[in-house]
């Protein structure tokens, strides 16, 4: 089998990315990912070197990847850490949560932790249990808690954009989920950048959401990033999975299929594939939560607080 060279130096390459027609070495690998990473924060006006960048890390490739590349690339980027309280046989959270204190140590870095258990009285499979929903999987009592408390931890800590590490894997799972069940709502929000509103929710932006899972993958081994390989237990058999499984297999035939669903999603609704007023109807009034001053639908506490003040029953 003939040796794999680099396109710019022509020596040993470590990578090749058939959706790109590219193969590149070590160094030339990691200076493509640091510029591809600002053009797409260029591309998408995500933010200003002037502006502080709240991350959200679990401990995870990506996220760990993101904020090591955002803080190459010497943007202003904090961490923010929540430790859900999610032990299974790994302990999950503690082993998580000690990779992401290692990571900012390293690097001088700041970084900020929440215990949901000790800020909100219980750990996240408790408050799943909670609620109806929940009881079979936490998985959207959790993402609603991750929101809810990113959010407020940005615009507390007077962040001007909160930045999370979905990759083209995730984002491509998530808009063929949404289109399986034609949820225009979400369709219509699903963007590289959620514009902040004067109702208090926080710019956010992925400026990973056009690399492939396996070049995030490439850059954290690369950069020697020590990060938990074990996945979150509760992951196990969820819907996300089984897109992602199906998109491999299809991407495996046509490469680079899936960034150009993605992309073409992108351009389609910049051409308004979605009718305004559609989008514009999903839109609630927004009230202030009275417990916690967060945005909400709801008349009196936020979805949030609402679980965490429920009694377990
Ligand atoms: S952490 Fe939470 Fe994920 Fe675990 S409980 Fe589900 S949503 S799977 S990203
Ligand atoms: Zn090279
Ligand atoms: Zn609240």
């Amino acid at each position: 089998m003939s040796t794999i060279i680099c396109r710019k130096c022509k020596q040993k390459a470590v990578i090749r990315m058939r959706q790109h027609r590219l193969a590149l070495c070590r160094d030339h690998y990691l200076e493509w990912f640091g510029e591809q990473t600002q053009r797409f924060i260029e591309k998408y006006q995500m933010f200003q070197r002037s502006e502080r960048v709240l991350v959200a890390v679990s401990g995870g490739k990506d996220s760990l990847a993101l904020w090591d590349v955002l803080w190459q690339l010497g943007y202003q980027a904090d961490g923010f850490y929540i430790n859900l309280g999610i032990d299974g046989e790994d302990h999950y959270s503690l082993e998580s949560q000690r990779m992401c204190e290692q990571f900012a140590a390293e690097r001088n870095l700041s970084l900020h932790v929440v215990h949901i258990e000790e800020s909100y009285g219980a750990a996240i499979p408790v408050l799943a249990r909670r609620t109806r929903r929940g009881r079979g999987r936490p998985c959207a009592v959790c993402g609603l808690s991750k929101r809810h408390m990113l959010n407020r931890a940005a615009r507390e800590g007077g962040y001007d954009v909160l930045a999370t590490a979905h990759n083209l894997d995730d984002e491509v799972a998530v808009l063929f989920g949404n289109t399986l069940n034609w949820q225009v709502d979400l369709l219509s929000r699903q963007a590289p950048v959620l514009e902040a509103n004067e109702d208090g929710f926080i710019r956010k932006v992925k400026p990973f959401c056009r690399f492939y899972e396996r070049e995030t993958a490439a850059y954290a081994l690369l950069r020697g990033i020590e990060y938990i390989e074990e996945e979150c237990p509760h992951s196990v058999g969820s819907k996300q999975l089984a897109y992602k499984e199906l998109l491999n297999r299809l991407e495996e035939d046509h490469p680079g299929m899936k960034l150009s669903f993605y992309v073409n999603f992108l351009n389609a609704k910049q051409e308004g594939i979605f009718n305004p007023r559609a989008s514009e109807a999903a839109a609630f009034e927004l009230k202030t939560c009275p417990n916690c001053g967060s945005p909400t639908t709801n008349n009196g506490p936020c979805a949030f607080c609402k679980i965490v003040q429920a009694e377990n029953r």
